[in-house]
């Protein structure tokens, strides 16, 4: 299959992150997505082609214009108030706080934003983001014109970013602006399934008023994972969109035994749902040896996801998410296409 890729991922590098009770430099770095395509090119998966400029109209369909005006002027505007670095939030509109009104200055509008302080920004970030976004974009495109699948290998992730929220590293949502993209091309249905190790609240709150796009996600439980406060069990949509949300926790500590039975329910759903397209957010932070998460899938889980996935029959656009272990990652998200394609 074909990976969508741009260079441009790289400008958004050398930030930092608040961990537990230290600044270090963040898990989220440029490495992630040169390990993954140095390990396309290494197995042979199929062309890495970089994607097409497209605009924000899509884009502003899933998210409220004034937040991605927003994503494009924090950095200048962090600068104009004489701060340099890193950008990120450190006060949040949460309960009891007004959330209606948007504050003017940099450091009151960042936390209006974001839901935490893991969406940082520095001089490249805009352009990276453009860059993750269009490459979701054109890689949806390949599977719009018939190719049966498709790897758009974003960088920065999407799924934690909501309609008008940036979060866990994710800024624009591109696995959910392709969803968007394809029903505007006339799909009736596209199925949005997330095994990135966390859940993925921005994708969620993005369609849980609407039956159009279903979402299945597979995480760790939210009682004792990030991002703590969205992903249990009882959200099921809401309105229009009531049954068409699908959240499948998991306990610390879950091995491909107790992961593949969820993956299993998780097909079922999505092919109940007969969807047009089918929508992978690919996360491989679901791994062993992963940093900052606590699941135990081993190397030779992932191209039976890949396997299983393919059985769906369904056209499949693969979105990059998470995966932070980098020596591994290029081996286990590739694993995954392999797999899909039966190699
Ligand atoms: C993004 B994606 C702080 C841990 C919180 C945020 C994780 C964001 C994951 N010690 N880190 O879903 O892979
Ligand atoms: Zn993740």
């Amino acid at each position: 299959m074909k990976t969508v890729f741009s260079p441009r991922h790289a400008g958004h590098s050398g930030n930092v992150e608040l961990d537990t009770n230290e600044i270090v430099p963040a898990y989220e770095k440029p490495s992630r997505a040169e390990f993954i395509r140095a390990r396309i090119e290494a197995v042979g998966l199929g062309p890495i082609v970089e994607p097409q400029a497209h605009g924000l109209e899509t884009a502003r369909k899933v998210h409220d214009p004034a937040y991605l005006e927003f994503l494009e002027s924090v950095y200048p505007e962090w600068l104009a108030a004489g701060r340099s670095g890193t950008a990120m939030p450190y006060v949040w509109p949460t309960r009891a706080l007004r959330a209606d009104v948007v504050p003017t200055s940099i450091e009151g509008k960042i936390g209006f934003y974001a839901f935490d302080a893991g969406a940082t920004f520095v001089a490249g970030t805009w352009d990276a983001v453009r860059s993750s976004h269009d490459s979701a974009l054109s890689a949806a495109s390949l599977v719009e014109s018939g190719e049966p699948a498709a790897f758009a290998l974003c960088r920065p992730p999407g799924h934690h970013a909501g309609s008008n929220f940036a979060g866990g590293y994710c800024f624009i949502n591109n696995a959910a602006v392709a969803a968007q993209w394809f029903l505007d091309q006339g799909a009736k249905r596209v199925s949005i399934l997330d095994v990135d190790y966390h859940h993925g609240n921005g994708t969620q709150e993005i369609f849980y008023r609407r039956s159009d796009v279903q979402v299945v996600n597979l995480h760790a439980d939210p009682l004792f994972e990030y991002p703590h406060f969205l992903g249990h069990a009882d959200e099921g949509g809401e309105g229009a969109g009531e049954g068409f949300n699908h959240n499948l926790p998991m306990a610390r500590g879950t091995d491909w035994s107790g992961w593949s039975k969820a993956l299993e329910r998780g097909f079922k759903l999505v092919s109940d749902y007969t969807p047009d397209v089918l929508i992978v957010s690919l996360g491989v932070d679901t791994f062993e040896r992963d940093p900052i998460s606590q699941f135990k899938l081993v190397s030779d889980d992932y191209p039976k996801i890949g396997r299983e996935i393919a059985r769906l029959r369904l056209p499949t656009l693969f979105v990059m998410e998470g995966g932070y272990a980098v020596e591994e990652i290029g081996i286990n998200a590739v694993g995954v296409l392999t797999g899909f394609e039966d190699r």
